[in-house]
Formats: C-alpha cells, sequence, structure tokens
C-alpha cells in the first residue's frame, strides 16, 4: 500500500520506436537522481500543461525532436511508490517524429531491441514497462 500522504508526482515518458523495431533508451546523468540507470525519456508534467504538451517539450529539450500529438500513441501508466513521493508515469509510443535524436541530456542513447531491454538497469517505475513492450512490439 502507497501512503495516501506522499505527494504524487506526473511524469510523462515516450518509448521512441524505429523502423526496425528498436526503442530508444537514454542513461540518467550524473548529479541526477537514479544516474546511470537507462529510462525511456521523458519529463514532470509542469502545473497547468498537459501531459502530451509536456512530452512533446520534454522530447524537444533533451532529444532535439519534433512530435506532433497525433503520433503520440495509447499508453500504460508506470507507477512507483519512492520514499518522498508517488510517481505515476504513463508511457507513450511514438514511431514518427522529426529531427535527428540528439543526445542533449543524457549520458548515452541506445536504440534497444524489445527482447534485449532487460539487459539494461531501469528505474524501478520504468522496469515493469518491458515486458509490455515486448509483447507489444
Ligand atoms: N523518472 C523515471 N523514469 C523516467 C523518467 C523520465 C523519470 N523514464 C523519474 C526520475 C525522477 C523523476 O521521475 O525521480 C523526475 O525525473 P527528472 O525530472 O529527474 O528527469
Ligand atoms: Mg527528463
Amino acid at each position: 500500500m502507497t501512503d495516501p500522504a506522499l505527494p504524487t508526482v506526473l511524469v510523462v515518458a515516450c518509448a521512441l520506436v524505429d523502423i526496425d523495431g528498436r526503442v530508444l533508451i537514454a542513461q540518467r546523468p550524473q548529479g541526477k537522481a537514479l544516474a546511470g540507470l537507462w529510462e525511456f525519456p521523458g519529463g514532470k508534467v509542469e502545473p497547468g500543461e498537459r501531459p502530451e504538451a509536456a512530452l512533446i517539450r520534454e522530447l524537444d529539450e533533451e532529444l532535439g525532436i519534433q512530435v506532433t500529438e497525433a503520433c503520440l500513441a495509447p499508453f500504460v501508466f508506470a507507477s512507483h511508490a519512492y520514499d518522498s513521493f508517488h510517481l505515476l508515469m504513463p508511457l507513450y509510443l511514438c514511431r514518427r517524429w522529426s529531427g535527428v535524436v540528439t543526445q542533449r541530456e543524457h549520458a548515452a542513447l541506445a536504440w534497444v531491441k524489445p527482447s534485449k531491454l532487460a539487459d539494461y538497469p531501469m528505474p524501478p517505475a520504468d522496469a515493469p514497462l518491458v515486458a509490455w513492450l515486448r509483447d507489444l512490439l
């Protein structure tokens, strides 16, 4: 059970899928929480911001790509209770974007076959999404 007094932090994340069915994961940089772990790119939804708009903004900031809302496909929710907050994180799928994926804020980027995603250590919210992606893709 989650402590109902914990604040909820809403984060949006994206599984970018390339033409070969590989998924982009990004390694969190030193100095940030969960440094060294591999995540689906994304970030916090700001107050008053729609989740899809937040994801479009984060993908531009972190990867230098432009995504339209129509290309953000239905998602699965990740959820994880940390000591001081509860993370709620919808994951979107996206197969179309413009611009070139560029490493701007992460320590590294990797395009990974769904069957190999489990080889990469991930934050606790992200790891359960791997099985979902493996089944879907
Ligand atoms: N987080 C977990 N998995 C992800 C993302 C994008 C974020 N795929 C977690 C890490 C932090 C919190 O969400 O605990 C906020 O992320 P950030 O603003 O530190 O990147
Ligand atoms: Mg981020």
